[in-house]
């Protein structure tokens, strides 16, 4: 629910490192991070301002925050165990420095939440009315899950991987348990992260281990992990059974779907967002910069389109050289402004063919927003 000011104070004078601005919504109330959109204050879901995404990894002082549960107790590196247990030949349990230990493997990936872009909806869906920023590019290090789990001698032909973080549920809510496919699972780039962007990742995103299923949704990237189990079948918990799911056909906009129609999301869609000029921008006329970023999951972005007149004319921005798998490429488009008011657009083209659609697909839980992106700008004569 979205926090009244009179909220925000009260938040305030329980939390000495809180701090607001009134002028919008951005609030610090984590230590360590630049002003971020304020959904919720406790759990914190905070989203990353687009005026913030000028750089192509996202530091960690600006990365979006989605919790659904109160932060577990900090975890003490000493007192950290890793437990590997269900369809393994050798239960363990792993401390930081075994992990620390295996080879250590670095994936710059996306982190998306699959709500991101929900506000953008219509009809309104319920949940949180994510914008744009729910959204990062990050550098991960860590051992390879394949390899923490061949220590446990780990069925792999077990069909999931069970993982669980030490936040637990409270009065109702249930725990935050995932199960991934073994099959991703076991993919070279799926890791157990002990460094995000270099550095130990910081407690709030999930100190001091978290799992990284690049080019999936961030609910699969479940922080704090303190148990990995293959398992022959997924968790019957919400987060598997309710959460996260699509219709595995398109219903009518504000329809529903029973259950048995709905599937877990996997690989993301093809996307692009224009970080600048921000929406509704006055610019003065000349020559102009757009500016933003583009992914699409577990495929390559191939190209960006620009488009400064609606949609009646298609352009080819210009995209940073950085093609991996998994990571955002940053484009670039420059045009010559005469004064007026422009609908700017871009659109993504993926190596599957996929192109970013006019339509997002609605869904009763708002998730996979990725409709061709749009600001508009007031261009004014030079003075
Ligand atoms: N343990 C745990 N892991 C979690 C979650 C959670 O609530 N608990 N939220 C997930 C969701 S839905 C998202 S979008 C990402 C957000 O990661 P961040 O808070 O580091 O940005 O974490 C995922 N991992
Ligand atoms: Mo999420």
């Amino acid at each position: 629910m979205p926090l009244n000011r009179r909220e925000v104070l009260a938040g305030l004078l329980t939390s000495a490192a809180a701090r607001a601005c009134f002028g919008g919504v951005d609030a610090v109330l984590v230590p360590g991070k630049r002003p971020l959109i304020l959904h919720n204050d406790r759990p914190e879901d905070l989203e990353t301002p687009v005026r913030y995404f000028d750089s192509w990894l996202t530091p960690a002082d600006t990365l979006f925050v989605r919790q659904h549960l109160p932060r577990p107790p900090a975890i003490e590196a000493g007192a950290y165990r890793l437990t590997v247990n269900g369809l393994v030949s050798k239960p363990l349990a792993l401390t930081l420095a075994e992990l620390e230990r295996l080879p250590q493997v670095t994936v710059p990936a996306v982190l998306e939440c699959a709500g991101n872009g929900r506000g953008f909806f219509r009809p309104q869906v319920p949940g949180i009315q994510w914008g744009r920023g729910a959204i990062g590019n990050v550098e991960w290090s860590g051992p390879r899950v394949s390899d923490v789990l061949a220590l446990a001698g780990a069925d792999r032909s077990a069909a999931f991987l069970e993982v669980d973080g030490a936040d637990t549920g409270v009065g109702g809510t249930p725990d935050f348990i995932r199960s991934l496919p073994m099959k991703k699972a076991l993919d070279s780039s799926t890791l157990l992260a002990v460094r995000m962007n270099g550095n130990p990742i910081p407690e709030i995103h999930g100190y001091p281990a978290r799992l990284i299923a690049p080019g999936w949704c961030g609910s699969n990237f479940v922080k704090w992990v303190t148990r990995l189990s293959p398992a022959a079948e997924s968790h019957a918990g919400f987060f598997m059974k309710t959460a996260y799911r699509f219709p595995k056909t398109p219903i009518p906009p504000g329809g529903t779907a029973p259950a048995s129609d709905l599937e877990p999301i996997a690989g993301m869609p093809v996307k692009s967002a224009i970080t600048s000029p921000e929406d509704q921008a006055s610019l003065t006329a000349g020559p102009q910069t757009v500016r933003g970023f583009a992914w699409a999951g577990e495929e390559m972005v191939e190209r960006v389109e620009i488009s400064v007149d609606g949609g009646s004319h298609w352009i080819e921005a210009t995209l940073s050289p950085q093609k991996l798998r998994y990571a955002w490429r940053l484009f670039e488009y420059h045009f010559f402004a005469e004064p007026g008011y422009y609908t700017i657009l871009s659109r993504a083209i993926d190596s599957s063919g996929r192109v970013q659609p006019i339509v997002a697909t609605w869904n009763p839980s708002g998730y996979l927003w990725n409709a061709v992106d749009r600001v508009g700008v007031k261009v004014e004569k030079r003075a």
